[in-house]
């Protein structure tokens, strides 16, 4: 199914703007940059419903990373565990719609890398200040493990950690900045993966914030 869809990639000569990271990850260089504005009116509209929280872990330490969602389910963690969620648990009610810039983003991409009829049903909104990480761990809590998850990058530079099927391999360093877009499907869907903390640099852009936006298939498999 990933080999059919994947042909659509020779279809297109890739440009410059895109890389090859393995057989089902694509970095698009830029893909998001010129819909920056109307991404962060409708993250706005968002968080004004479904705030950005601190969660906590199953190990009773909280995340640097503040994170939301939008669309049918979003991802939650407390000390009982992960999972993704219809309610979220700070309102006591439903996520958010996905919006349609998000939406139309997120295929688009999708679309670009050779997935076709992507559709996903929930976006995990990222913020992070100075200092805040990922470390490496695998997404595995959807219900659709092959669908890619598609990486918008807003606001602050960072580096992503790209690793491999083990915790232990070692990580390539990806830098990503404002408007890119990272894809992971097929194959490398089940990487690890991480981001290092965020360093400061000068002219900030976002007040020094980071958002980053991952669409899923979570509810549903595909
Ligand atoms: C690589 N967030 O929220 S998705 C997360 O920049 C998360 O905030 C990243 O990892 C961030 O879980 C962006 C990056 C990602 C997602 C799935 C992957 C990278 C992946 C699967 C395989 C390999
Ligand atoms: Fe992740």
């Amino acid at each position: 199914m990933f080999a059919q869809t994947s042909l659509a990639l020779f279809e297109e000569p890739p440009s410059p703007e895109e890389e090859i990271l393995g057989p089902g990850a694509r970095l698009l260089r830029g893909f998001a940059a010129a819909e920056d504005r109307a991404l962060l009116d409708a993250l706005d509209a968002i968080t004004a419903v479904s705030p950005f929280r601190n969660m906590e872990t199953p190990g009773k330490s909280r995340m640097t990373v503040a994170m939301t969602n939008c669309g049918q389910v979003g991802w939650v963690s407390d000390r009982r565990g992960y999972r993704y969620e219809a309610i979220d648990p700070l309102t006591g009610a439903a996520w958010p719609r996905m919006p349609e810039p998000f939406l139309r983003v997120a295929t688009q991409a999708a679309a670009r890398a050779g997935f076709d009829g992507y559709v996903p049903d929930t976006c995990l909104i990222n913020r992070y200040q100075i200092g805040a990480r990922l470390t490496l761990h695998q997404d595995r809590d959807e219900r659709d493990l092959v669908q890619p998850i598609v990486s918008v990058s807003l606001g602050m530079p960072a580096v992503f950690l790209y690793g491999g099927m083990s915790r232990t391999d070692p990580p390539r360093q990806v830098p990503v900045v404002h408007g890119d877009v990272l894809l992971w499907g097929g194959p490398d869907r089940l990487r690890y993966h991480g981001v290092l903390p965020i360093k400061p640099v000068r002219n900030a852009p976002l007040g020094g914030l980071r958002f980053n936006l991952s669409f899923r298939q979570a509810a549903r498999a595909g």
